[in-house]
C-alpha cells in the first residue's frame, strides 16, 4: 500500500479574504473541521508507515537522546533517525537543575556544546552554568526537531524490544515494541490492546535512571534473560561519574546501545546529581558508537545480515 499523498495543501492563503487587524477586523482563512483532521492524520500515519523500519530508533528524549540525536542528524543527515518518547513533554529531567531550581550546571569540556547550540552561560572555571535549564531543553529540542531526518513521537511509550537470532546466532536487539503511553499504563484494566512495532539495526535506550519509566532496557534485558542483573545506580560521585557515564558508552548487546544514567543503571556506576555535562557527551559518545555499527553492517530492510568484510 503506498503512503497517502501529503501534497494537496489548501490554496496559498493570498486568495483568501483574510486580515491580520486587531481593531477589531481580524479575518481567518475559511476552515472545514474534516481538513483538520485530515491534515494530522495523514501526516502522523505517513510517519508511522515510514518509520516502521528506521535506521536508529532512540528510546527517551531526554539530554542524553536528544544530545544523541542532534549530534547523529548533523553527522548522519541521510539516517532515519526516530525518537520515542513516553511523556507528552519531551525533555526528561532537563528542564530544571538540581532540587528544582532552574540554573544547570555543566562541566567542561562538554561546554563546547553549548556553544554549538548558541547558547549563552556564565563560565565559573571547570564549569559553566546556564540560567535556566529550559533555555537548554527548548533550544536542544528546537534544533533536533528542525531536522528533516528526525522524527520525534512523543506520548508514545516502548514497551518492549524486539530480539532477534542474528546471522552469528547471538541474540540481536532488532527494533521496538511500541504503545501509546496511555495504553501502555492501562493493560491492568483493559485486556488485550496490542502494541505496535518499529524494525532497527541500531536502538539506543537512553532512559534515564530507574523509576515510573526509567531504566526500561536495563530492566528488560535481565526479565529477558539478555543480562544477569541490573549493577543499579550507586551513590553520588560527581569527579567519578561523569567520565564513567562517558567513557562506558556503548553496545551492551548487540544492537543495544545504552546512554545516560540508564546506563549506571546498567554497569553499576556512580550518579553525578545536578551536572549535565556527562548526558550530553554519552548521547554524543552513543552516535559514534552508532555509526560504528552501522559503517561495519550490511543491513537489508532494517535488519543486520551480515559484518563487513
Ligand atoms: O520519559 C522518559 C524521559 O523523558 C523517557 N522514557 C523512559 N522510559 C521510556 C520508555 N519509552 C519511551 N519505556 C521512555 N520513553 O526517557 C527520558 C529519560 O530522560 P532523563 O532525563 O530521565 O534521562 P537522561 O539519562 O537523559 O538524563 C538523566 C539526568 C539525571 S542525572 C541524575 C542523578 O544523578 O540523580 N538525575 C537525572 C534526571
Amino acid at each position: 500500500m503506498a503512503p497517502v499523498a501529503t501534497s494537496d495543501l489548501p490554496p496559498s492563503s493570498t486568495e483568501y479574504d483574510i486580515s491580520e487587524n486587531y481593531e477589531g477586523q481580524y479575518r481567518f482563512a475559511p476552515i472545514e473541521e474534516a481538513e483538520v483532521s485530515r491534515a494530522m492524520v495523514k501526516r502522523y500515519f505517513n510517519t508511522l508507515y515510514e518509520r516502521a523500519v528506521s535506521d536508529v530508533v532512540i528510546i527517551g528524549a531526554g539530554s542524553a537522546g536528544l544530545s544523541c540525536a542532534l549530534h547523529l542528524s548533523n553527522h548522519r543527515p541521510e539516517l532515519k533517525i526516530t525518537i520515542i518518547e513516553a511523556n507528552v513533554a519531551p525533555g526528561g529531567g532537563a528542564w530544571l537543575g538540581g532540587q528544582l531550581m532552574s540554573p544547570m550546571v555543566i562541566r567542561k569540556p562538554a561546554d563546547g556544546f553549548l556553544k554549538q547550540l548558541g547558547i549563552e552561560y556564565e563560565d565559573e572555571g571547570a564549569f559553566v552554568v546556564v540560567k535556566h535549564a529550559a533555555l537548554f531543553t527548548s533550544t536542544l529540542l528546537s534544533k533536533v526537531l528542525a531536522k528533516p531526518n528526525v522524527v520525534l513521537l512523543n506520548a508514545t511509550a516502548v514497551e518492549d524490544l524486539i530480539v532477534h537470532e542474528d546471522f552469528d546466532g547471538q541474540q540481536r536487539v532488532a527494533g521496538v515494541v511500541t504503545n501509546w503511553t496511555l495504553v501502555a499504563l492501562n493493560h491492568d484494566s483493559q485486556s488485550c490492546m496490542d502494541p505496535n512495532t518499529i524494525t532497527a539495526p541500531v536502538v539506543i535506550s537512553a532512559t534515564g535512571h530507574d523509576g515510573p519509566m526509567g531504566a526500561f532496557s536495563a530492566k528488560r534485558l535481565v526479565s529477558a534473560g539478555l543480562t544477569k542483573g541490573l549493577g543499579n545506580m550507586r551513590g553520588l560521585d560527581m569527579t567519578r561519574a561523569e567520565p564513567t557515564i562517558v567513557n562506558n558508552t556503548r553496545e551492551v548487546v548487540p544492537g543495544l546501545i545504552f546512554a545516560g544514567m540508564e546506563l549506571s543503571e546498567h554497569d553499576g556506576s556512580n550518579r553525578m546529581g545536578p551536572t549535565f555535562g556527562a548526558m550530553i557527551a554519552s548521547g554524543i559518545k552513543a552516535a559514534y558508537e552508532a555509526i560504528k555499527i552501522l559503517d561495519s553492517s550490511n543491513i537489508l530492510r532494517g535488519k543486520v545480515v551480515s559484518k563487513k568484510a
